[in-house]
């Protein structure tokens, strides 16, 4: 396949101005007439060139004369049109099988709808078209179906008029008046009931708002409604951002590639992040729903309304869009808590994709597939990347950056660089040298040393950056980093104010003065940058900042650096003192003064892949040993603790407050600790709560804490689950992705079965990431020393590449993590990465992933 390079980007031949798109619609055959305005852009004779993907010109017309066969022809799928003129307007006609379309790419059906999914390069395989993001168009679009099947039809702008045509049949059409890019196309036709509301918006219009589900599943759509009114009165309060049509559409399909898609002024969402009620959805479903509805709504402006002008610029719309809803999130909820899970994320998928052989900048200079790119680097450490700039700037400054980028790039695509001209201008900042995390990949990693001189009274730390070698990026420069610091007094407890030190070189020293005796140090507060820090701080040290750190973030950190070392002390064979971290984890328990929410994100152990990333060589069953070896030793020592907490964390009745959740954070944590205690009444405690819970957050953790283990209580658990949810599909994948997440010696062989199951289907990627995404995602099952997790990932990537080809792609990255394991597992990882390889007719999409892997 061939590579396509940032360098190479030219401005379009042609430009599409307008578009008046005509469906009529059929699940077995469809067919779509599109009308295009064209007009050349600049001084050349090149021909009109209109992509394509696996379409066949029934007919082609210019300026509405049918063209015979000589006055056209196929380019690898694109319809290649020489013109004459500067204007003209072209027609084609296709014909389409939304049935059979099993890549969810273009139109397609999903339990009896039809919908589209354009992003990033779906629309060519709708119409004939220049498939870029920088041709932006005016679309008028009709829509014919049959009513009885189809009754809603829906597209994007407003609605603006409906009739009845023979036949049963009844068509729609929708204008959208504000130009866009084909990716932010879109269709829905089917059978669907609607949560309606509205929303004024701050200069006073009306915005009708809808969420359009499957009619039984109204009543799961409250949380998404609510969650997009707080969206919108969100980004009018923050950025001063108003929405721009009459209506809003949400729709939520069962078969979805992705989360959710912004398309404008109808989104199309995975219905996983729609639909939630207390007895189907976790707490962490209801985040989900709350950060992707905002996310997706904030895309009006932060991708919509000002686009991207070529797909290297993606973290332009998508890390920026990230770092909005994430602070949504926090303002909606706990800054502190968000902030720990936010990283958490960051350092699960993005530090992992940095440090392996799929690393890449933010905005990445070649790719053979797009859709291999919508990754944790481009979404999470882009967000990072405008986090830092966010933070050098200070509020008001960053407002002015961001109102100065919405206001001179509304309407057009724009580049990454843009942005940050933007935020130099308004912001008045020079980031000449911070434009490096732009094109540096990889993790910087900080040595931070501190040391003091009790003749001076003054305390030098001397920070140290360094960036490992990357793909096609062996020598990094020194990048900007900034880093919040705070020293403190262990005698007061207290500090002196938090500081932003400014890295910029490959090593540097900080002097400060008058301290009398050493001060304990508290750096990369808040997670002010993305990097790995290492220090030379005591478990003493540590132990103080666990308990005295005021930034919360800071005390979460130092907590979990404290079990990292004893962990990582015993996977090597050392004695270590574990009763520093025992200590900490009472401290927090007792301590009525903390948000059980954090103190349950605080006391959890760091992963067993975490702990994988800190080791030279991965070695899983050490460290699952280990891990669980603490985490028994914890629970049987504050075993009364555990008790106590577990039973006044039980809720009366169910709440989606912050408050409520956090109660059940911690309830579920006691539990976890309970039995890894290995109390002989564990079990039993856990199947109670599994059965007595009014809420899926209790019921399912009580799942997985009795799916770790062998019991009777499992088992039955099991079958109950299985037998109450089978009939809803997400709330069955719940039932999958629990056993394929449990730390169980024999996960593999029951992923295994689960692959055979009546209910698993590779048509569905929520099912396929229900179970061989989280298998993949266990590091002690899916590294088992047989191999047998890598053949059974790579025996699903096969064939689900014959299907949908951008779902198999991302299953690819953990068998490409080969380097990071001993020689046996990496010799099996790589042999399945040829096995792959060797695959006649193999997708484009994991061609890229497992050839990248094997390098
Ligand atoms: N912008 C959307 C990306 C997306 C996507 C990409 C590839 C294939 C299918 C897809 N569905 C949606 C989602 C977002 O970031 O908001
Ligand atoms: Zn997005």
């Amino acid at each position: 396949p061939s590579v396509i390079r940032r360098a190479d980007y030219r401005a379009p031949d042609w430009l599409i101005p307008d578009i008046a798109l005509d469906f009529d619609l059929d699940p077995a055959l469809t067919r779509v007439h599109a009308t295009l305005s064209v007009t050349r852009n600049g001084d050349h004779e090149r021909p009109l060139r209109l992509d394509g993907d696996g379409l066949i010109p029934l007919e082609v017309k210019v300026d509405g004369r049918i063209l015979d066969q000589q006055q056209w022809h196929l380019d690898a799928g694109a319809l290649i049109i020489p013109l004459s003129g500067d204007a003209h307007s072209v027609e084609t006609l296709v014909e389409l099988a939304p049935e059979s379309n099993s890549k969810l790419m273009g139109l397609y059906a999903s339990g009896g709808l039809l919908c589209t999914q354009c992003e990033a390069e779906g629309f060519r395989r709708i119409t004939f078209f220049s498939d870029r993001p920088d041709i932006l168009s005016r679309y008028s679009v009709r829509l014919a179906a049959d009513k009885a099947r189809f009754p809603i039809l829906l597209a994007n702008g407003d609605p603006i008029e409906q009739g009845d045509l023979d036949g049963g049949r009844h068509w729609a059409l929708w204008n959208d008046p504000f130009p866009k890019p084909c990716y932010l196309f879109a269709l829905v036709a089917g059978d669907l009931a609607c949560n309606a509301d509205r929303f004024v918006t701050m200069s006073g219009r009306e915005v009708a708002l809808g969420i359009w589900v499957k009619e039984n599943d109204l009543p799961r759509t409250a949380h998404a409604m609510e969650a997009l009114k707080n969206s919108m009165a969100w980004d009018e309060r923050v950025y001063g951002r108003e929405y721009d049509l009459d209506v809003f559409n949400i729709v939520a399909v069962a078969d979805f590639n992705f989360g959710a898609m912004e398309n404008k002024g109808l989104n199309i969402f995975n219905s996983r992040y729609i639909l939630a009620d207390p007895e189907t959805a976790t707490d962490i479903d209801y985040d989900g729903v709350e950060g992707v509805v905002a996310h997706e709504y904030f895309h009006n402006w932060s991708g919509n309304r000002v686009t991207c002008r070529d797909w290297f610029q993606l973290s332009l719309k998508e890390g920026f869009t990230v770092f909005r809803d994430q602070n949504f999130s926090a303002d909606m909820g706990s800054h502190a808590v968000k902030r720990i899970e936010d990283v958490r994320i960051l350092r699960a998928a993005q530090f992992q994709e940095d440090s392996g052989p799929l690393a890449h900048p933010i905005r990445p200079e070649s790719y053979m597939e797009i859709s291999n790119f919508y990754t944790s680097t481009i979404y999470n450490k882009g967000a990072e990347v405008i986090r830092m700039m966010a933070l050098m700037l200070g509020a008001e400054r960053f407002r002015a950056g961001t109102d100065l980028y919405f206001d001179r790039h509304d309407g057009q695509a724009a580049t990454c660089e843009d942005f940050v001209a933007a935020m130099e201008e308004g912001g008045g900042i020079d980031l000449g040298q911070f434009r490096l995390w732009y094109e540096q990949a990889g993790t910087p990693h900080v040595r931070a040393l501190l040391t003091h001189d009790p003749l001076t009274q003054s305390v030098e730390l001397t920070l140290e950056q360094t960036i490992p070698p990357t793909p096609g990026q062996p020598v990094k420069q020194p990048m900007a980093i900034p880093l919040r610091t705070a020293l403190f007094d262990p005698a007061t407890g207290g500090h002196r104010g938090d500081e932003l030190l400014m890295l910029t070189e490959a090593q540097q020293r900080f002097t400060f003065t008058d301290f009398a005796s050493t001060p304990i140090l508290s750096i990369n507060r808040g997670f002010s940058a993305p990097v790995i820090v290492e220090t030379n701080r005591s478990q003493a040290d540590l132990a103080f900042l666990s308990a005295r750190d005021d930034d919360p973030f800071a005390r979460y950190e130092a907590m979990q650096q404290l079990m990292v070392n004893v962990l990582v002390g015993r996977i090597a064979g050392q004695q270590v003192d574990e009763s520093a971290v025992v200590a900490a984890i009472r401290a927090m328990l007792t301590d009525p003064t903390l948000d059980p929410a954090f103190v349950a994100e605080t006391i959890r152990l760091p992963s067993e892949a975490y702990l994988g990333d800190q080791m030279p060589v991965v070695d899983p069953d050490a460290i699952h040993a280990a891990r669980d070896a603490l985490q028994a030793r914890i629970g049987a020592e504050l075993e009364p603790l555990w008790r106590d907490v577990h039973a006044k964390t039980k809720a009366n009745a169910f709440a989606i407050s912050p408050a409520a959740k956090g109660a059940r954070k911690l309830h579920n944590a006691a539990l976890h600790y309970l039995v890894a205690a290995g109390a002989p009444d564990g079990p039993a405690i856990a199947f109670t709560q599994f059965g007595e819970a009014d809420n899926m957050t209790e019921r399912q953790a009580a799942l997985g804490t009795l799916a770790n283990g062998d019991s009777a209580e499992r088992e039955a658990a099991l079958d109950i689950f299985y037998n109450r949810y089978c009939a809803d599909a997400l709330t069955l994948d719940k039932w999958f992705q629990t056993q394929a997440f449990a730390l169980h010696p024999d996960v593999a062989d029951q992923v295994e079965a689960l692959g055979r199951h009546k209910d698993f289907t590779l048509t569905n990627p929520n099912r396929v990431r229900a179970l061989y995404g989280a298998f993949a995602g266990n590091q002690w099952g899916f590294h088992h020393e047989s191999g047998k997790g890598y053949r059974l990932v790579a025996d699903c990537i096969i064939a689900l590449d014959k299907l949908n080809p951008q779902t198999a792609a991302r299953l690819v990255p953990p068998l490409g993590r080969w380097k990071r394991f001993d020689q046996g597992r990496a010799a099996m990882m790589r042999a399945e990465l040829q096995r792959i390889l060797a695959e006649p007719g193999l997708s484009k999409d994991v061609t890229e992933q497992a050839s990248k892997s094997l390098e």
